[in-house]
């Protein structure tokens, strides 16, 4: 929970945002005013991106289910294919950053401190320390947290999502908003199953097929005996399809790029 997404108002206290004749108030009207803001923030970052021809993953789950170690294990295992380059974020500690720069590649840690998700800004300050034009693909691991970073756009091209076995299946019913926005869902620690016997893939899948959605759900294994075969396989996939639609659209994307560097939504922040 933090000042800035609004996940302090609840069906308990939202009545003190309204005025008396019901209609919202200054509290709602600076949230839509700051997801404004992100989300021109979050076109200028995608703009860095595609001038680098840079596929974008957002990594979102709640804490400890594995997303540093998935993306310890991929980068051991993409070592000499692809390069890479990752955007931390927690609210305290580099803990993260510094098991990514152990494994050789570049990464930048963002602490938020009180918020519980990134945003678009704190991405943008990140990403200008990271060299763009040597990198395929850039990692930003989001907060840990199920709810609040699904509703800012970074500017990534792509949201994977992780549900770890020791999580229970029913989280795709239960967090609706994060596992919507997911292009893809990782069930992590796979290795777990065989003593989980209360999780069920199975469940895990029909419960997210409910939320209407064809989203793609795969298993890892990123510790001990590591298998992310399916998961490098998506990620290759998804950095050829994506370089491909763009390459197809190039002379009228650059234009479109041009423009969307020259529109610098922030004060004080440099290109
Ligand atoms: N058995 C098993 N344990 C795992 C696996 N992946 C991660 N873990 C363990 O789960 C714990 C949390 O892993 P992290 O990679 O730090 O999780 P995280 O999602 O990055 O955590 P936050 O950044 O704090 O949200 C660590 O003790 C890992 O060793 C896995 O595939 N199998
Ligand atoms: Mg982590
Ligand atoms: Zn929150
Ligand atoms: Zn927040
Ligand atoms: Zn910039």
């Amino acid at each position: 929970m933090c000042d800035t997404c609004g996940c302090n108002l609840t069906p308990g206290n939202n009545h003190l945002t309204r005025d008396e004749h019901g209609r919202s108030g200054p509290v709602i009207e600076v949230l839509q005013d700051l997801l404004a803001a992100n989300n021109a923030a979050a076109a200028h970052n995608r703009a860095h991106f595609d001038r680098h021809d840079v596929l974008a993953v957002n990594l979102m789950s709640s804490p400890g289910s594995g997303k540093t170690a998935l993306l310890e294990a991929s980068i051991g295992a993409l070592a000499g294919r692809l390069r890479i380059g990752v955007i931390e974020g927690d609210l305290e500690t580099e803990n993260d950053a510094a098991r990514i720069r152990a494994c050789g590649v570049p990464a930048v840690q963002i602490t938020t401190g009180t918020a519980c998700h990134l945003d678009a800004h704190l991405v943008h300050h990140a990403l200008h320390q990271l060299p763009l034009a040597g990198l395929d693909v850039v990692f930003i691991e989001n907060v840990g947290n199920l709810v609040c970073p699904a509703s800012f756009d970074l500017g990534q091209h792509r949201n994977v999502t992780l549900l770890s076995v020791t999580e229970g299946d029913d989280k795709p019913s239960k967090y609706p908003v994060m596992f919507r926005a997911a292009d893809l869902v990782v069930l992590s620690k796979a290795d777990l199953l065989p003593v989980l016997d209360d999780f069920d893939p199975q469940r895990a899948a029909t419960a997210l097929r409910a939320l209407g959605r064809q989203t793609p759900m795969i298993r890892v294994a990123a510790r001990r005996r590591p298998d992310i075969k399916e998961w490098l396989g998506w990620l290759e996939e998804t950095l050829r399809s994506h370089r491909a639609r763009r390459s197809a659209l190039r002379p009228q994307s650059a234009a479109l790029h041009g423009r969307a560097l020259l529109q610098l939504p922030v004060g004080g922040i440099g290109v």
